[in-house]
Parts: structure tokens; C-alpha cells; sequence
């Protein structure tokens, strides 16, 4: 999963980018990316059994996208849009204090607003010119009608993520990276007085705001300082602060189910691993995430569960005592199920 940090100049980009990926290794010119190994109980029971040579988290890749012009400024530029296209949610920091370098008073509900504006402008002006081609080669049909309705409901100042479409309508939609189309969480970056201010509960609380959109807060200045302490200062300092856990762990918890991602896990003497995919997944599109030519050359799934794992500890003895089932290429794959794919290529 790639989670892209945007925000107003001076919101606290670059803090919640350490706060939620502490220890990563920056690279990439101009964005910082950033990547987090989402902790998973489920594969370090797989690497007790089996000691794989490799082990493999799921992962999720934090992004900086970098600076936009002040709210309301005017457009994004283009580095930051090229930056935000990749990502499969973007994450927007909402200034919530007091930031002397920054201009004005922190706005809130001001930022929210202009921010989701640009991205309906934007999405409108890419579907424009998608109608304005397929007006010229007289296309009709369900990508043309689509793109009209999406237009119609960009033109009403509304975000194309709160659109109900069908998996079939979605798919007329796929590739071209529509800024609005993506699931959007609010970060409010609060200061640290905020964070225990009856006013300010509601931008500190997960709520949902509509379709794909949710907000919560922080204070990103906390947590990134937190991450430069030893593990055991950290925990001490949560502890100080009445807070259960670093912001980074719940916020992996939170877009996971969010974005309704579950992991199947893959294990044996070679590699122990965790596959993220979307909640209602076939086995057989599941597959093709290990390998295209397992989707191309599916056979079966034999499943299993951890439970069983940890009492037969093998595959051969799972089978052996009936604790595999064989599942076909539509089965729906749940969450932890471990799996062995069988394919013929
Ligand atoms: N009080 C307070 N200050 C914060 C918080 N988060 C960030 N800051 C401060 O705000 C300033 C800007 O933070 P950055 O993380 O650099 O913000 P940014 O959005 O990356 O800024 P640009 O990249 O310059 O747009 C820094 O001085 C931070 O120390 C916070 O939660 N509380
Ligand atoms: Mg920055």
C-alpha cells in the first residue's frame, strides 16, 4: 500500500512522514519515500515452525509528496501531482497549530475544503479532455457514459470517491489516476495542548466523513520526537502521556481496515510471507499478487488455517490429518488463511 503525505506548506508534512515511518530509509529525488513493515503476530508464528531463510511483512510505503503553493494559492505543481498519482491513498495534514513560519492563523475546515477543491479540478479537467477525445472519434458506450457521470458529479463540487460505482463502471476508470477517486484520510496535526482539549475531540477521534474519507488526528511533533528515543525511554514516555501506543501502530491498524486490506499468508523452509489484497478477492486474482504465471496456470488452493498449523507443523502432516481443504478459483480468501497454490504453467 502507498500512502501519500500531502498538505499546505508548513502543516507538518514532513513530521508525520517521521512520525509514521520512524527508521526509514529515505530516497527518491525530490519526494521522500519511506517504508514500514506492518507488524503481523501471524508471521512470526510461521518463522517459529518454519526458520524461512526469508521473511516478508506486508509493507507500507509512506510518501512525501512535497510542497503545494498556500492554500488557495493556486494549482499543485506538477512534481507533487506526479507524486500523489502513484499513491493508493492519500493521507492530507491539516495544520492544527501554531506555526509562526506559516501564514495566518491554522484554518482547519478552510484547508479541508480548498484542498478537496483543487483535487475535484483537477479530476475535472482530466475527464474533460478524456470526452473531448472520445467526442472526436464519436465514441459512445459505458466508458463515455461514465466519465459523464463522473463529470456530473465533479461539477456539483463533490469528490469523485463519494460516486457509487460498480466494480464494472470503476473499471472504465482505471488508469488514469483520478486525484478525487482516491480514498483520502484527514490527519489533523494537532499541538500538543490539543491533544487533551474537550474542543478539539472531534479532530482527534476516527470518524468517517463520508465514502472513502475519514479524519483523525495527531500531534506529529510528539510522535516524531518519541521515535528518536530508545524503546524503552519511548515506552516509558507513552505511558507519561496516557497514550497506549506510538501514533504509527494504530495508524497502520486504522488504514488497514479502512481500505479494507486483509493478508493470506504464504509459508515454508524457504520464505515466511504476508500478501496484502482488498477484502473479496477470488484465490485465483489472489494468486497472481505471488505470481501472474500462478493466475495464468491456477489449479486449486489448498488452505489452511495457523491454529492447525501450530499443532501439525508441516504441510504434509496438515494433509495428512485433514486439515487442508482445496478450495477452487473463486473462492473468496479470508483473512490469515494460509495458502499453497497449485498451478500448472
Ligand atoms: N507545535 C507543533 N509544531 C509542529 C507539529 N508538527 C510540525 N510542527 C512544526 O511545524 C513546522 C513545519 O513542520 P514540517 O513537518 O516541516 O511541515 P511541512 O508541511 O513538511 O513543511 P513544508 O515542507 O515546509 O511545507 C516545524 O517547525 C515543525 O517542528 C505539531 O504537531 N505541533
Ligand atoms: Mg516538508
Amino acid at each position: 500500500m502507498r500512502v501519500g503525505i500531502c498538505g499546505y506548506p508548513g502543516s507538518g508534512k514532513t513530521t508525520v512522514f517521521q512520525a509514521l515511518a520512524p527508521g526509514a530509509k529515505i530516497s527518491g529525488k525530490g519526494v521522500s519515500l519511506g517504508s514500514i513493515k506492518v507488524p503481523d503476530p501471524r508471521i512470526d508464528q510461521l518463522v517459529e515452525i518454519f526458520s524461512p531463510r526469508k521473511t516478508v511483512y506486508a509493507e507500507i510505503l509512506f510518501a512525501d509528496v512535497g510542497n503545494t503553493a498556500g492554500p488557495g494559492a493556486g494549482a499543485f505543481p506538477a512534481a507533487v501531482l506526479e507524486a500523489m498519482r502513484g499513491m493508493d491513498v492519500l493521507v492530507h495534514v491539516v495544520r492544527a497549530f501554531d506555526n509562526p513560519m506559516a501564514e495566518g492563523d491554522d484554518n482547519p475546515k478552510r484547508d479541508i475544503a480548498l484542498f478537496d477543491d483543487e483535487l475535484i479540478l483537477l479530476d475535472m479537467a482530466l475527464l474533460e479532455r478524456r470526452g473531448e477525445r472520445w467526442r472526436k472519434e464519436s465514441r459512445k458506450g459505458m466508458e463515455v457514459q461514465i466519465n459523464q457521470r463522473c463529470l456530473e458529479h465533479l461539477s456539483e463540487g463533490l469528490p469523485l470517491r463519494s460516486l457509487e460505482l460498480d466494480a464494472l463502471q470503476r473499471s472504465t476508470l482505471v488508469g488514469i489516476q483520478l486525484f478525487s477517486l482516491k480514498p483520502l484520510i484527514i490527519l489533523y496535526n494537532l499541538s500538543e495542548e490539543r491533544m487533551d482539549d474537550d474542543a478539539w475531540a472531534y479532530a482527534r477521534e476516527l470518524r468517517q466523513l463520508g465514502p472513502n474519507s475519514w479524519s483523525t488526528g495527531i500531534c506529529a511533533q510528539l510522535e516524531a520526537e518519541l521515535n528518536e528515543l530508545e524503546p524503552e525511554e519511548r515506552m516509558e514516555m507513552l505511558a507519561d502521556l496516557g497514550l497506549a501506543e506510538p501514533a504509527a501502530a494504530s495508524f497502520v491498524r486504522t488504514a488497514y481496515s479502512l481500505l479494507d486490506l486483509i493478508s493470506f499468508l504464504t509459508f515454508g523452509p524457504d520464505e515466511c510471507r504476508a500478501w496484502p489484497i482488498r477484502r473479496g478477492t477470488v484465490a485465483r486474482k489472489a494468486a497472481g499478487k505471488v505470481h501472474s504465471d500462478i493466475e495464468r496456470g491456477f489449479i486449486r488452493a489448498e488452505v489452511s488455517g495457523l491454529a492447525d498449523m501450530l499443532v501439525h507443523r508441516s504441510e504434509a502432516a496438515m494433509r495428512a490429518a485433514g486439515k487442508t481443504r482445496l478450495e477452487g478459483k473463486e473462492y473468496v480468501v479470508q483473512d490469515g488463511d494460509l495458502i499453497v497454490f497449485r498451478f500448472n504453467v
